[in-house]
C-alpha cells in the first residue's frame, strides 16, 4: 500500500483491513461449506471486494489504474489462499472418510454357506462307488445320439413298436435326444473286445411329463459281458447292489417283462425300504417297490456290434436315478428335482 499516497489513506487502510479479514476468514474455516460461504462473502459478485471497487468512483481518474491493479493483486492473493485452504479441507475430509470406512482385512470373513450336492449326484456317486468295488468302470456318451446307436443297434429297428414306448424327442431325421443311456453300450461293444464290465450314467430325455415323469431325467445302467453269463449272475449282482444302496436285509424279486435289448427280461422290485414289507403309502400297501429293469443281452445286440453271441453272453440292468432318490430320501414329488429350490437342495448331504 506504500505506493498509495494520501489523500486516500483511509481507503487504503480499509482495503488492507478487508484483505486481512478475508485471509483470516478463509484460514479459520473448518468445513468446505463454511469456506465457500466466506468466498461468496468476499469474492462473490455482490461480495465485499466488489463493493469496494464501487467506492473507487470517488478516486481521481489518473489514480484509478493503480487502484485497479492493487485490487487485482489482492483478488489473486485471496483466491490463492482460498485454493490452499480448500485443498487442505478436501484432504482432511478424505482422511476422515477413509478413517471411518476403514476395513480390517485381517478380520475373519462372515463365511459363505457351503453348497450341497444334488440328490441325483449323491445317488449316482453312491451307485458308482458300489459298482466300482465289483470291477465296473464308467463310460460316457453324447446326449444327442444317432438313430443307429439309440435304437437300431439295441434291437429296436424302424417301425418297432418299442420306439413308441420311448416318447422320443427328435433333433432331425437321424438324430434324437437319447431316450436311455444304453447307446453308451452300443458304442462300447463295437470297439472293445469282451470280457468287460461297464457303467453308463447321465441325463436321458423323453417327451413325457406328469407327477411321476420328467422329460429330462437320469439313468444308471450296468452291463457285464463274459463267457457263460446267466440269469443267476444277474440276480446275485442286483441283490448285492440293492442291499448296499438301500440297506441290508432287503429282498429283491424279478417279474418277467419285455425290453427289446434283453432276452429274457425282468422288472426288479425290492421290499419297501420304508416299511420293510409291511405296507405303507410309498409302496401302495404292497410291501414291494419297483426299482428298475434288467435282462440278458439280446443276441441281436451282439450281432449288430459284430460280437459272437455263441461265445459271449452278458447281463444288463438299469435304474432311474430320480426314482432311487425318491425311495431313499422319501421325496414326495419328482418335479422337485429340476426346480433348484434351495429349501429342497440343502436337505441333502454335502
Ligand atoms: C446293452 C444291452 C442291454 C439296459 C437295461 C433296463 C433293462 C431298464 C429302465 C430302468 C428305469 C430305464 O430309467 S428307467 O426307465 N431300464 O429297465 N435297462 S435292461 O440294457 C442294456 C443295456 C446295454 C448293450
Amino acid at each position: 500500500m506504500s505506493q498509495i499516497k494520501d489523500p486516500h489513506h483511509n481507503l487504503s487502510q480499509a482495503l488492507e483491513q478487508l484483505k486481512n479479514q478475508a485471509l483470516e476468514s478463509f484460514q479459520n474455516s473448518t468445513q468446505r461449506q463454511e469456506l465457500y460461504d466466506q468466498k461468496v462473502r468476499f469474492l462473490g459478485k455482490q461480495g465485499l471486494l466488489t463493493d469496494f471497487m464501487k467506492k473507487l468512483s470517488g478516486v481521481p481518474k489518473e489514480e484509478r489504474p493503480k487502484w485497479g491493479q492493487l485490487l487485482n493483486q489482492i483478488k489473486v492473493q485471496l483466491e490463492s489462499r482460498h485454493a490452499e485452504v480448500e485443498t487442505k479441507l478436501q484432504k482432511k475430509e478424505l482422511d476422515q472418510k477413509i478413517q471411518s470406512e476403514k476395513i480390517d482385512v485381517t478380520l475373519p470373513s462372515a463365511g459363505e454357506p457351503l453348497g450341497t450336492s444334488h440328490p441325483v449326484t449323491l445317488v449316482t456317486r453312491e451307485f458308482f462307488q458300489i459298482m466300482s468295488r465289483l470291477g465296473y468302470s464308467l463310460n460316457m456318451g453324447p446326449c444327442i445320439e444317432s438313430d443307429h446307436y439309440n435304437f437300431q443297434a439295441l434291437n429296436i429297428p424302424q417301425h418297432h413298436p418299442a420306439r413308441d414306448m420311448q416318447d422320443t424327442f427328435f433333433v432331425d431325421d437321424n438324430l434324437v435326444l437319447r431316450t436311455h443311456t444304453s447307446p453308451v453300450w452300443s458304442r462300447y461293444l463295437e470297439s472293445n473286445k469282451p470280457p468287460f464290465r461297464i457303467l453308463g450314467t447321465g441325463p436321458v430325455f423323453r417327451c413325457d411329463s406328469d407327477i411321476s415323469h420328467l422329460p429330462h431325467f437320469h439313468q444308471f445302467e450296468a452291463a457285464l459281458v463274459d463267457r457263460k453269463v446267466s440269469m443267476s449272475d444277474l440276480k446275485g449282482t442286483i441283490s448285492f447292489v440293492v442291499r448296499e444302496f438301500f440297506g441290508q436285509g432287503l429282498q429283491t424279486r424279478f417279474r418277467p417283462s419285455f425290453f427289446p435289448f434283453t432276452e429274457p427280461s425282468a422288472e426288479v422290485d425290492c421290499t419297501c425300504p420304508i416299511c420293510h414289507g409291511k405296507g405303507c403309502s410309498l409302496c401302495k400297501q404292497s410291501g414291494w417297490i419297483e426299482i428298475g429293469g434288467c435282462g440278458l443281452i439280446h443276441p441281436n445286440v451282439f450281432s449288430e456290434a459284430k460280437v459272437s453271441s455263441e461265445e459271449w453272453q452278458g447281463f444288463a440292468f438299469g435304474f432311474g436315478i430320480e426314482r432311487m432318490a425318491i425311495i431313499k430320501y422319501g421325496i414326495p414329488d419328482i418335479r422337485l428335482f429340476p426346480e433348484n429350490d434351495l429349501r429342497f437342495l440343502t436337505q441333502f448331504g454335502a
